[in-house]
């Protein structure tokens, strides 16, 4: 069988495990290769340092873009994330048509925010843009407040009611006509867990497991890219699902013995070699 790859379109943050830091790793332990598409270079992460370097690449997306095209490169999956500016959203939306195949699953994780607020750097404005690239994607991931975000709507903190993230859902769909994947959809102090919503035949599913106490910076990456990987090793979207869940919560188990120090992220490194596991069938 061919190798299967994933064009990943995200910023590289030099220290923080996040983005390509960890979409790298971990699209690759899943024995599928990652080409990779920067659309920033930063010193950190924007989660809580300061002085931070950051150079955006916007002018290397076109001609990345259009050099793998020529080259002849198919991608079974686009999965884009952290975006260096607004301006980006088009140019990904481009991007798309220029790599998109008749069978590429284009991912969107519309990053922006978390924990009822905006990430530095980004606008409300920024989130409305957003929703521009969401309407291409086959499947989104947004966390709750990625989703307000984008629904112009108030934040609040969890636990959820299972109605609550349902309308969520639905309201996300009239964004995004594929499948709408919520991230942080907590239904009680002690869980955790993702919901998505299907919207070709109307299922609502939710994957949770027990809830670590705490906020772990980056795992919305680790996440997102445990559950891409799955989808394109043709998994299925409940496995998927749940292996993605499954390797975030050991990663978050396995960060409780480098706190402090590991403020920043998660040690989703010392966990990589469960993962090939999770997505067996
Ligand atoms: O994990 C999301 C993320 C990605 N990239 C950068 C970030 C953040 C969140 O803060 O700052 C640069």
């Amino acid at each position: 069988m061919r190798q299967k790859r994933i064009a990943a379109i995200h910023d590289i943050s030099g220290i923080g495990k996040c983005s390509l830091t960890v979409a790298l790793p971990i699209i690759s332990v899943a024995g599928i290769e990652c080409a990779a598409m920067p659309t920033a270079l930063l010193s950190t992460h924007t989660g809580g340092f300061k002085n931070i370097y950051i150079e955006d690449l916007t002018k290397g997306i076109m001609p990345i873009a259009n050099h793998w095209k020529n080259e002849g490169f198919e991608f079974d999956a686009i999965y884009s994330g952290y975006l260096g500016s607004m301006e980006q959203v088009d140019l990904i939306k481009n991007c798309i048509s220029v790599l998109k195949g008749d069978k590429t699953l284009v991912v969107v994780d519309p990053v922006m925010g978390d924990n009822g607020r905006l990430y530095q750097s980004f606008s409300p404005e920024f989130a409305f843009k957003m929703r521009e690239l969401c309407a291409v994607a086959d499947i989104i991931t947004p966390n709750v407040t990625e989703a307000c975000l984008m629904l112009s709507e108030d934040y609040k903190a969890p636990p959820y009611t299972k109605r609550y993230i349902e309308e969520l859902l639905l309201k996300l769909s009239e964004i995004c006509s594929g499948t709408i994947v919520l991230t942080g959809a907590c239904l009680s102090e002690n869980e955790q867990g993702a919901a998505a919503y299907n919207s070709k035949n109307g299922k609502i599913s939710f994957i949770s497991c027990p809830r670590m106490a705490g906020i772990y910076h980056g795992t919305g990456d680790v996440f997102a890219s445990t559950f891409v990987s799955g989808m394109v090793l043709e998994k299925g979207m409940e496995k998927s699902l749940k292996a993605a869940v499954e390797f975030t919560k050991l990663a978050i188990e396995n960060t409780k013995e480098n706190l402090p120090e590991l403020w920043y992220g998660v040690n989703f490194e010392g966990v990589l070699p469960k993962l090939p596991k999770l997505l067996e069938d």
